[in-house]
């Protein structure tokens, strides 16, 4: 009845109204809550933070996403005058390697330190802050840094505590580094297929019926 081309727009709307709810569920997954602020651990090997100085407010979470190194790492805060020690009432991640994450919601807007208890990481210079000082120069990251060089051994809690451990949300934020253990499965990438998939088979079924 109609005339060929459009039958073809027809479909092409048609299809498009069927597919739009699948396409939109596409979207990225990285940042679905913008207060989440991510640290990358041990990125490409080093014996560091990345960023090692980041401004965060009072409920905003810090996500520390653990990556490949030559040894897991950890995160533990402490207070400026005891670098590589762990104070009262901070966190510590435990012992985490590639794809591991550890969300820490931050609950203070005042300076929080912290660095890596794993072997001599923290003197070699693997350590960071939260909300650094405005007035330096007696409490700058450096001078953290400086005085952990002398500490004979890092310390840590005797057990995680203040955060969230969490796996394999890392591989998709970053190509750069493979990911060492399984990433679970029901992502991005297997949605993807799963559209393609139904897409197809409308197209064939719509065209056929008309
Ligand atoms: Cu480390």
């Amino acid at each position: 009845m109609y005339p060929s081309f459009l039958r073809f727009t027809l479909t092409l709307t048609f299809i498009f109204t069927l597919l739009s709810p699948i396409l939109c569920t596409q979207a990225p997954t990285t940042n679905l809550t913008p207060t989440t602020i991510p640290i990358a651990v041990g990125l490409h090997g080093a014996l560091s933070f990345s960023p090692n100085s980041t401004s965060a407010s009072v409920g905003d979470i810090l996500e520390f996403r653990f990556f490949n190194g030559s040894a897991p790492h950890s995160v533990v805060s402490g207070p400026f005058g005891t670098p590589c020690l762990p104070g009262s009432g901070g966190f510590f991640s435990g012992y985490l390697e590639g794809n591991d994450t550890f969300s820490v919601t931050v609950t203070t807007t005042d300076p929080i330190w912290y660095y890596c208890s794993a072997h001599k990481h923290c003197q070699y210079g693997m350590v960071g802050v939260i909300n650094p000082p405005v007035k330096a120069p007696n409490s700058t990251l450096a001078q953290y840094a400086m005085a952990a060089k002398g500490v004979a051994m890092a310390g840590a809690p005797p057990e995680v505590t203040g955060g969230v451990a969490g796996n394999g949300s890392v591989a998709a934020s970053s190509s750069a580094v493979a990911p060492v253990k399984p990433v679970p499965t029901g992502g991005v990438g297997r949605s993807s297929i799963a559209a393609g998939g139904v897409g197809i088979w409308i197209v064939g079924g719509v065209v056929g019926a008309w």
